[in-house]
C-alpha cells in the first residue's frame, strides 16, 4: 500500500523532487542531439505552468497536446499538471474529424500543436465550442508562439494545492468501436503504476536509459517513456518519429538504452531486418518489454535468441494506466503473460458474474488503486464497464494451475465453428510459428449455409509469395497441430494488418473486408 498525503501534486514527485535532492545536473531527456538536465526541465515546467496561467488556463481546464514525442510536450504536460489544469496528450495522426469531437468533448481551453499540425486543426476550428487559445511549436499566423510564451513567463511555480484524488489528466481510449472515450487519471495514479510495477518488476534505477516505441499520448507509452525514468531521476529517449525498425534501433543502441518498451508489431518487425543482431548493437539492454497485445511465443524466442536478452510480456489498459499482469525476469514462460503484478487483483469470469477455476476461459476483471474513476461524459458506458473497485477489461483470458495468465482474444472476436469455440489468437500464434509468415489475423466468416469458419490473413516474410502452394503449406501446418475445425477455410495474402497505434489487430477491419 503506498500512502501519499491528500494534498498531492504528482509533479512534486516527477520532477520538483529531483531539483529539491540535487538531481538538477541529471539527464533527464536525449532528444535528438540534445541532453536536457532535470534542472531545465524544472524551469521549462514552471514557465510553461506561469505561461498557462496567463493565458487564463484555471484549476481543471482541459489543455489539449497534440504534440509530438518532444521536451516541448514534456514540459506542458507537467505545466499544466503543476497548475493544476488537466493535459491531454493526443496522437497527431488522426482525423480531423476525431479532433473536433474530442476538444469539443474535453472542452479544451487550449490547444498545442506542432506547426505541420496547422492544417488538419484550421478545417475545425470554426467548428469548435470551448477552444479560446492556439498554440504552435513553430509559427503560424494567428498562433501564438510556444516559446514566446515561455520566454515571457516566470521560472519558478508553487504547484497548486491538488487533492490526490483531483484529476491530473486524461487520455483518450479510442477502442474498436463507439466514439473515443476521455479516460480521467487522478494525481494518485502514476506513483501506484511506478512502485508497483516499474520498480518492483522492472526494478528501474536511477541509472537506466528507456526508450520506447509506444508515443507518450498512450498510456504504455507515457508510463514507459515518461513517468518510469522520471519517478527514479534516469534518463529517457524521446523519439518524436513513426517508430520504424531501422532508425529506431539506430537510436537506441546509439544511446546506449537498458529499458527497451516495445509492441509485438514492432518486435516482428525488426526480426524480419537481416542481419538484425550484427547491425545493431544492443548490448546495453538489460530488459525489454511488451504489450499492446500479447507476445507471441515464436517472437519472443526469435528476440531472445537474437539478442539475448528476454522480453517481458505485460496487460495493461489505459483505463488502469499501465501493466497490471506481467511476466517476470528470469520467470519467462513464453506465450503467457506472466502473473498479477503485487498490489493489482485480477479475476476471470464467466457471463454470469462468476468466477471461473484455472483452466476455464471467460472475461478478465482487474482492481487497482491506478484506474480511472469514470469515463468523461460517458455515464452509461462507466456504469457497464466499472463496478465498484472492478473494471471489466473485455478480453478473454484463462490462468492455468500455476497461475499463469494465457490470452484469449476480445471477447468480441471468438466464434463457433462446428459447435466449438475458436480462439482466433490461438491460430494466429499458432501461424506465426511457420517459417514463411511475419504476422497473422483470423476472424470467423459465414461460409455456406451461414455457419462460421476460420479465415486468415497473411502477411508474408520478405522472399516468400503468396501462391497456391503456401496456402496449402499453411494448412497442413495447422492440420497437423489443431483440431480441424480450427484449419482456416481460406487464406489471404496482405502487404499488412490493420492495427491500432499500440499494434493491436482490428478484427473488426477484417471482418468489413470479408463482408464486401
Ligand atoms: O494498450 C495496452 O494494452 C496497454 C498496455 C500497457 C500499458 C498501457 C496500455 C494502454
Amino acid at each position: 500500500k503506498i500512502d501519499l498525503p491528500d494534498k498531492y501534486n504528482a509533479v512534486t514527485t516527477f520532477v520538483d523532487c529531483h531539483v529539491e535532492e540535487g538531481r538538477s545536473r541529471r539527464v533527464a531527456i536525449y532528444y535528438q542531439d540534445r541532453s536536457i538536465t532535470y534542472g531545465e526541465v524544472y524551469e521549462m515546467v514552471n514557465r510553461a505552468g506561469n505561461a498557462l496561467l496567463e493565458l487564463g488556463v484555471e484549476r481543471e481546464n482541459r489543455v489539449f497536446l497534440l504534440l509530438p514525442d518532444s521536451p516541448e510536450l514534456v514540459y506542458l504536460y507537467f505545466g499544466a499538471m503543476k497548475i493544476g489544469a488537466v493535459p491531454i496528450p493526443m496522437n497527431n495522426r488522426l482525423p480531423a474529424a476525431d479532433y473536433l469531437y474530442m476538444l469539443n468533448d474535453s472542452r479544451s481551453k487550449v490547444v498545442v500543436i506542432p506547426p505541420e499540425m496547422a492544417e488538419v486543426l484550421e478545417k475545425v476550428k470554426p467548428s469548435l465550442c470551448f477552444a479560446r487559445h492556439f498554440v504552435t511549436t513553430g509559427n503560424v499566423p494567428g498562433y501564438l508562439n510556444f516559446y514566446d510564451l515561455l520566454a515571457g513567463a516566470a521560472p519558478s511555480l508553487a504547484p497548486a494545492e491538488t487533492s490526490k484524488d483531483d484529476a491530473a489528466f486524461w487520455l483518450y481510449s479510442s477502442g474498436s468501436t463507439g466514439a473515443p472515450k476521455g479516460v480521467v487519471h487522478l494525481h494518485h495514479d502514476w506513483i501506484h503504476c511506478c512502485e508497483l510495477y516499474a520498480r518492483n518488476i522492472l526494478n528501474i534505477r536511477p541509472d537506466d536509459i528507456s526508450m520506447s516505441v509506444s508515443k507518450l499520448f498512450h498510456a504504455y507509452g507515457l508510463g514507459n517513456g515518461l513517468m518510469f525514468p522520471f519517478r527514479t531521476g534516469g534518463s529517457t529517449v524521446l523519439y518524436p518519429e513513426v517508430p520504424r525498425p531501422e532508425p529506431f534501433l539506430t537510436e537506441a543502441a546509439r544511446r546506449r538504452v537498458t529499458l527497451f518498451y516495445g509492441v509485438p508489431t514492432f518486435y516482428a518487425a525488426a526480426l524480419a531486418l537481416p542481419g538484425l543482431a550484427k547491425r545493431f548493437d544492443l548490448s546495453s539492454v538489460r530488459l525489454c518489454v511488451s504489450a499492446g497485445e500479447p507476445l507471441p511465443a515464436a517472437i519472443y524466442r526469435r528476440w531472445r535468441d537474437c539478442f539475448g536478452v528476454e522480453i517481458l510480456d505485460g496487460i495493461g489498459s489505459t483505463e488502469v494506466l499501465h501493466i497490471y499482469v506481467s511476466s517476470r525476469p528470469g520467470e519467462v514462460l513464453p506465450g503467457s503473460t506472466g502473473k498479477p503484478v503485487p498490489g493489482y487483483e485480477v479475476k476471470v469470469l464467466d457471463e454470469n458474474s462468476c468466477e471461473l477455476p484455472p483452466g476455464q476461459t471467460g472475461t478478465l476483471w482487474v482492481k487497482g488503486e491506478s484506474a480511472t474513476p469514470y469515463f468523461w461524459n460517458k455515464h452509461q458506458r462507466s456504469k457497464e464497464l466499472i463496478r465498484g473497485e472492478w473494471f471489466n477489461t473485455g478480453d478473454r483470458w484463462y490462468v492455468d494451475e500455476d497461475g499463469y495468465y494465457w490470452y484469449s482474444g476480445r471477447a468480441d472476436d471468438a466464434f463457433k465453428c462446428r459447435g466449438e469455440w475458436v480462439e482466433p489468437v490461438e491460430i494466429e500464434n499458432l501461424l506465426i510459428e511457420h517459417e514463411a509468415v511475419l504476422e497473422s489475423g483470423v476472424v470467423g466468416c459465414p461460409f455456406g449455409a451461414g455457419l462460421e469458419k476460420p479465415v486468415a490473413f497473411v502477411v508474408l516474410k520478405p522472399g516468400y509469395e503468396g501462391t497456391a502452394e503456401q496456402v496449402e503449406s499453411l494448412k497442413l501446418f495447422v492440420r497437423e497441430r489443431m483440431p480441424g475445425y480450427k484449419v482456416p477455410e481460406e487464406i489471404r495474402f496482405v502487404d499488412e494488418l490493420p492495427k491500432t497505434i499500440t499494434g493491436k489487430i482490428k478484427r473488426f477491419v477484417l471482418r468489413e473486408i470479408l463482408r464486401q
